[in-house]
């Protein structure tokens, strides 16, 4: 075994293992068979394929020993002398200067070198950057580099995954903490509807067949319910700052959708779901809700106001809208 093949052996090795290993830490006996499948196709495809994957992206054409005699020769020569048979020869329409040999090993190796680079060197320094190439081939260098890429690639792709498995996670299954305030969203064509539980903190009972818009009743309220007596149903919202908030998003009619930009925080309401969704404003002042979800023709004019307030501005605002009400 050469040093080479020792080195690739090694680093191959490491590779399997950290899959095996990382993809059994976070998903169990499950991931760990993931992680050691997408290294063996990560690692087996770059390197069985590191020949014409290269030639491709250079948008290379094979050229025969008629089309490039000189050319050909050359390569012919340089791959007698370092004891190797010739490679397939590739001719890139590339402008820029660019000569490299490829191939798993040398009976699978190819040469590929771009129009820039026949216009710009003369035949004996080609020759030398293409021995060197060649150099390349006879050594598995590209055994090597093709492993490392394959190593960052899939390190990059599983570390992407898994960081944004867990902040979907953290954000969508990890429920509000007790504590926190809780508000209903009703959106419909083409208002939003805020309600408040009211000072006895419990939602009162709502049924769609008392759903009277032109009534001004538009989420459904029962008011034979005494819970429903102090709810307070309201066309902007206030929260306070730095309280957790978890909203009930809830649609009447079609699908729409809660935008807040400055929270980063969007969210489609959606008929017949209840959607939980909580977060914390950090940040006193007034920011526009927009419906993010084209929602019919009047669309345009479903927009509303969230109030992040200071604690006891916000406990003076939800008294006064209780009594205007
Ligand atoms: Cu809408």
């Amino acid at each position: 075994m050469s040093k080479n093949t020792i080195k690739t052996t090694l680093l191959l090795s490491a590779l399997g293992a950290f899959f095996v290993l990382l993809g059994g830490a976070f998903f169990g006996g499950g991931g760990a068979t993931i992680g050691l499948v997408i290294a063996f196709l990560f690692v087996g495809g770059s390197y069985w394929f590191s020949d014409k994957l290269a030639v491709a992206a250079a948008r290379g054409k094979e050229v025969s020993e008629q089309d490039a005699p000189e050319l050909h020769a050359m390569v012919s020569g340089l791959a007698q002398q370092a004891g190797m048979p010739m490679p397939r020869l590739y001719l890139s329409p590339m402008e820029q200067p660019n000569a490299f040999a490829t191939g798993r090993n040398p009976r699978h190796a190819a040469v590929c070198v771009t129009q820039g680079i026949l216009q710009v060197l003369e035949p004996d320094e080609l020759r030398g950057v293409l021995a060197h190439e060649l150099g390349h081939v006879r050594n598995r260098d590209i055994l090597i580099s093709s492993v490392a890429a394959a190593i960052a690639t899939a390190i990059m792709f599983l570390g992407l995954g898994i960081a944004a498995e867990r902040g979907w996670a953290r954000f969508h299954f990890q429920g509000a903490s007790p504590g926190a305030l809780q508000i209903e969203v009703v959106g419909q064509q083409f208002q939003w509807n805020f309600r408040y539980p009211g000072p006895d903190g419990v939602f009162g009972r709502t049924d769609p067949s008392l759903i009277n818009d032109a009534g001004g009743n538009f989420v459904g309220l029962d008011t034979t319910d005494p819970a429903a007596q102090d709810d307070l149903v309201l066309p902007i919202i206030a929260i306070p700052v730095n309280r957790e908030v978890e909203l009930i998003l809830r649609a009447k009619d079609v699908t729409h959708s809660f935008f807040v930009r400055e929270l980063r925080f969007k969210q489609d309401t959606v008929p017949g779901l209840t959607i939980r969704v909580h977060f914390t404003a950090n940040k006193v002042g007034k920011y526009e809700i927009a419906c993010a979800e084209l929602c019919g023709l009047g669309h345009h004019r479903m927009r509303s106001d969230l109030f992040v307030l200071p604690p006891d501005e916000y406990e003076n605002w939800l008294r006064q809208q209780a009594e205007t009400e």
